[in-house]
């Protein structure tokens, strides 16, 4: 099979379920490997793809989602407005739900027509009816039937950058790691703008994907659009180096909607929409889903391939005089001696490095703590110097609470990285160890099998370990002056003040980046807790079925001859079935000999 042809989703779904309910049916050493093919059967399901509308405030963002579903939901304006990201994902019905910062239950809402939906987001998201987020929304999810939501694309709609709420700035850039793809919005009136340029910077080295779109041509003429396009063109390759043929999408968000209300189906091709819906949309989810598909196949016929060792490895075994298959058994088991010897390497290995990554951890949060007190003293001194203490708290408070959650995101970024890559090896180690034991056992019994190749690339841009992320910040607590202060020389007082500062800036950064230590070190244990877990339970699941598969086959023998004889006829009859369901799977050659298909990575 081409593994670049993109496949339907719902019959490797459909193929999964099967394969799984066959190789729970095939007795009681294989319930695992049947949780591990519904595992693959839940990530399947949930590969979603996160693609954002991005841009500075009123490119008209909002209007071209509401182009591209067909109908005005989500609010727009003239003055700036999207103040809270909104999800928009596929759902049989309109609904909406929305999570709050504070830990209350999620309120959901489910909204008869565009109308009502368009009223409950206008309520939740704008910084009209939500000023500053009074409200206190940490996201708002909409479930909406669109067909450009098909492939499991999630659209978001951001608030707008560089308007003078700055908090939503805050909102949007915090958000960029979440998003697997872009649409960057500028508009052709005005042409884009410093801030846009800088603003690109910072999403080009965070955003994997990122696709531009010129809003607003209904202002110009056709002659007119295409200098525009030019001229966008060049300031993307000499502001912010991209390549000089980067493809620029023209769009009338504003006639696209208008074309869609109306059902005029050469309007909305004129707009330039129909383009972005049709090919960028499917082809950016489609080249998601396929990555993902095809490593889903991978492992799934990875597991499958254990299963059947163990089938064959059975069948083989209930053929063979007992003394021999006593004999065999032994072997392995001498086999297994080296295997442990392994395992416990590994674990000590392991171990070294969750001590080398705790290190790390405390190197940095040092620096972070050092790179902060330095930061503070100075955003304090240059508040003195023009304003009170009251003042200098304050400036130092802010500080905080706007710089520190970045600060906080890189260093988590940067340790996120650093253990992927350093468990990354251990990995391949572990699934090497396991192979040779089903190898060793394979080779035993003369029955054909290949380790299954492992596959990393999904979960490199998954956040494997930092899961508790905890950016609340801890608040600052002022130091009262003491009374008698007042009558003290100026100079005197000035130095306690200064002092009084220092402390309350060491406090604050203490708490802060105490916190943040505290809580990486918690999620780094439990991150080497889980891969520990993994390999023991991947090397015990290996073991099992191969005992197992030579214990039934001893005992059956043992007790009757006909037993030996209908189990060898229920291992043919399972073998087979699996043979076929890998082949379904697109592993061509059953016997084990021929390379999976590979997922085609662009
Ligand atoms: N002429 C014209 N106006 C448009 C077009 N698209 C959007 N607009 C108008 O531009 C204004 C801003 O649109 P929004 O969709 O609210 O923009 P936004 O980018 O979501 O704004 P924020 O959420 O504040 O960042 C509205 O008045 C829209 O009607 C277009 O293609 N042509
Ligand atoms: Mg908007």
């Amino acid at each position: 099979m081409d593994p670049t042809t993109p496949t339907d989703p719902t019959s490797l779904a459909a193929d999964l379920a099967d394969l799984s309910a066959l190789v729970r049916a095939c007795g009681r050493e294989f319930p695992a490997a049947a949780d591990r093919l519904d595992g693959l059967a839940h990530r399947l399901d949930e590969g979603s793809f996160h693609l954002a509308v991005l841009g500075q405030f009123k490119r008209g963002k909002s209007t071209l989602l509401n182009a591209l579903l067909g109908e005005a939901v989500l609010p727009s304006s003239v003055v700036p407005l999207t103040a809270i990201p909104t999800m928009i994902r596929s759902g049989p019905a309109r609904q909406v739900r929305i999570a709050f910062s504070d830990g209350r239950a999620d309120e959901v809402v489910a909204v008869p027509d565009a109308a009502a939906l368009a009223a409950v987001l206008a309520r939740h998201v704008t910084e009209e009816e939500n000023p500053a987020n009074r409200l206190g929304v940490a996201e708002v999810e909409v479930l909406h039937p669109s067909p450009a939501l098909s492939h499991g694309v999630v659209l978001i709609d951001t608030p707008g950058i560089g308007s003078t709420y700055a908090h939503n700035t805050a909102t949007t850039m915090a958000f960029l790691a979440e998003c697997d793809a872009a649409l960057f919005l500028v508009s052709a009136d005005p042409p884009i703008t410093a801030v846009e340029v800088a603003f690109l910077r910072e999403v080009r080295d965070r955003v994997p994907r990122l696709f531009f779109l010129l809003n607003k041509v209904d202002y110009l003429s056709a002659d007119e659009a295409a200098a525009a396009t030019g001229f966008l063109r060049r300031v993307l390759a000499e502001k912010a180096g991209l390549p000089t043929d980067v493809p620029v999408y023209p769009v009338s968000a504003r006639r696209g909607l208008a074309a869609r209300e109306a059902g005029d189906a050469e309007g909305w091709r004129a707009s330039g929409c129909a383009e972005v819906a049709d090919r960028l949309l499917s082809f950016l989810a489609e080249e998601k889903q396929q990555v993902l598909e095809a490593s889903v196949r991978q492992r799934a016929a990875g597991i499958a391939a254990e299963v059947l060792l163990a089938l064959r490895l059975a069948l083989r075994a209930l053929a063979m005089p007992i003394a021999e298959l006593e004999e065999k058994r032994a072997q392995f088991d001498a086999a297994l001696v080296e295997a442990e010897q392994q395992r416990r390497s590994a674990q000590d290995m392991i171990a070294g490095e969750r001590k080398r990554m705790a290190e790390l951890v405390e190197a940095q949060t040092a620096a972070l703590r050092e790179r902060y007190g330095v930061r503070l003293a100075g955003v304090a001194e240059a508040a003195l110097a023009d304003g009170d203490e009251a003042a200098a708290v304050e400036a130092m408070a802010a500080a905080v609470a706007e710089e520190f959650p970045r600060e906080l995101e890189a260093t988590a970024a940067m340790l996120d990285g650093e253990l992927g890559r350093r468990l990354r090896v251990h990995h391949e180690n572990a699934a090497r160890l396991i192979g040779s034991v089903r190898t060793a056992a394979a080779e035993l019994f003369d029955v054909p099998f290949r380790v299954p190749e492992t596959e990393h690339r999904l979960e490199q841009r998954s956040r494997a370990w930092w899961v508790r992320r905890d950016v609340s910040l801890s608040p600052l607590v002022p130091i009262p002056a003491e009374v008698m202060e007042r009558g003290l020389p100026r100079r005197l007082r000035e130095r306690r003040v200064r002092e009084r500062l220092e402390r309350q800036a060491e406090n604050l950064v203490r708490a802060n980046v105490e916190n943040l230590r505290w809580s990486m070190v918690q999620d780094l244990d439990a991150a080497i807790r889980t891969f520990a877990a993994d390999l023991d339970g991947g090397l015990e699941d290996a073991v099992r079925a191969t005992r197992g598969a030579i214990g039934a086959a001893v005992e059956a023998r043992t007790r009757h001859e006909e037993a030996g004889r209908e189990l060898a006829a229920l291992r043919e009859r399972e073998i087979a079935a699996l043979e076929e369901a890998l082949a379904r799977l697109g592993e061509t050659d059953v016997r084990g000999s021929s390379p999976l298909p590979r997922p085609a990575i662009p």
